[in-house]
């Protein structure tokens, strides 16, 4: 039997809010930015209650609270830190922000106490599970079909470990993370031909779906400095050669507090022009871009409306914040459609992923929603089908468009 479109038509907003939530929640999304990697890769595989407590973000969050010193609590071992930012953050303050939070939505998912005074019962169900078994459950959860881990080439631990012959789980793509390069290396001409080299050898063995790239708020592009030469010699053209994607994620401000290790990077406001150029000079290239500060956040959107080989992505790091989302994901929905990439996790550790794309999915369906209920209010209903086609857009089709190699 033949449905008309009419009947199809989601034409009430109680129904249209519980289609848009159902759609959203049950997508399946790529993760095109992360930190994790698959049990295959031993220690440099994270997952448990005290890895999920000694998140860099929550670290930063205890010096806030504790009367510790940097060297005090750096001495310590990682349970009696990750006993230290429990009682700190979740039992002698209440647990709102968004870290805290996300603590909240692991322990809830598992039926673990979420007003627990230790981590007794918490330490024993993570040690309890079996890993692969684990890694299904949360991949399940969170509805996650694929992850882009960040790969060090020049990684002496995460390089032994690829030597030693291990298979990695197909959903773990790899990606070619170029900081330590850029951060690092002498610019004579011979070691520009010898990194090509180096970088091609490593494009074929471990077959990345993009090269990427974290720059400071004063990034420039042309300008005269070592940087500009990578670009132009190294990483550009490495790009094209292998059709290779170029994520760029700018506005970090590595190092403003060194005490705090991994959580002392701030951010700055970047010059969004320096992208609009590089897009306007290599237009065979795709660039995935995100910005740290959410005063860039605008300015993406409609440099992204000029460039078609720009695509913006991620509400990235101190943007990942219900409030941030919320209104960075509205700002693409009004000007660019569907055509963004709207969350990436970050996780560092596995069960992370449950609560980030929990509270993002949440944050997603609300602006759908929106958006959706003013073109009914404008005249216009959307069906399930059309719903469903922009979602699988924005969670999975537009990346897997952006690192097709065909
Ligand atoms: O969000 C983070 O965990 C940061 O420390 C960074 O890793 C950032 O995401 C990056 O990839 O540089
Ligand atoms: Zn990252």
């Amino acid at each position: 039997m033949v449905t008309s479109i009419e009947s199809q038509l989601l034409s009430r907003t109680t129904e249209l809010r519980a289609q848009v939530e159902l759609i959203v929640n049950s997508t399946p999304v790529i993760d095109v930015h992360t930190h994790l990697f698959p049990p295959e890769f031993k220690d440099l595989c994270l997952y448990g209650i005290d890895e999920l407590l000694t998140y860099h973000y929550l670290i930063a969050e205890t010096f806030r609270s504790a009367r510790i010193s940097y060297d005090q609590f750096w001495a310590m071992s990682k349970t009696d830190q990750a006993d230290l930012v429990w009682k700190t953050l979740f039992v002698d303050n209440t647990p709102t922000s968004e870290a805290t939070q996300g603590i909240i939505s692991v322990l809830d998912v598992f039926g673990l106490d979420t007003r627990a005074t230790n981590l007794e019962e918490a330490r024993a169900f993570f040690s309890s599970r079996n890993k692969a078994e684990h890694l299904e459950q949360v991949f399940d959860i969170a509805q996650v079909s694929g992850v882009v881990m960040t790969n060090d080439p020049f990684d002496d631990a995460e390089d032994q470990l690829w030597s030693s012959g291990i298979s990695v789980d197909r959903r773990f793509s790899s990606s070619l993370r170029l900081d330590s390069l850029v951060n690092t290396t002498d610019l004579a001409v011979s070691t520009i031909t010898r990194v090509r080299a180096f970088l091609d050898n490593w494009i074929q063995r471990r077959n990345p779906v993009y090269i990427a790239l974290s720059l400071p708020p004063d990034f420039n592009f042309p300008s005269e400095d070592a940087r500009d030469r990578l670009l132009r010699e190294v990483i550009l053209p490495t790009a094209k050669e292998h059709r290779l994607a170029l994520t760029l994620m700018v506005g970090a401000r590595r190092g403003v507090n060194p005490q705090l290790r991994d959580a002392g990077d701030a951010l700055g406001r970047a010059d969004v022009t320096a992208i609009e150029r590089l897009c306007a000079q290599y237009p065979e290239v795709q660039f995935l871009v995100t910005f740290l500060s959410r005063e860039n956040q605008h300015e993406l959107c409609v440099a992204a409306r000029k460039f078609s080989n720009l695509m913006p992505f991620g509400c990235w790091w101190f943007l990942n914040n219900p409030s941030m989302v919320s209104e960075i994901t509205r700002e693409r929905v009004e000007l660019l459609g569907q055509s963004f990439i709207p969350q990436h996790s970050d996780a560092r550790v596995l069960e992370q992923l449950i609560y980030k794309w929990k509270h993002a999915r949440r944050q997603i369906a609300d602006v759908l929603y929106d958006s959706y209920e003013q073109l009914l209010h404008n005249g216009r209903a959307v069906t399930r089908e059309e719903i469903s086609r922009d979602v699988s857009r924005l969670f999975s089709g537009n990346f897997n468009e952006l690192v097709r190699q065909d």
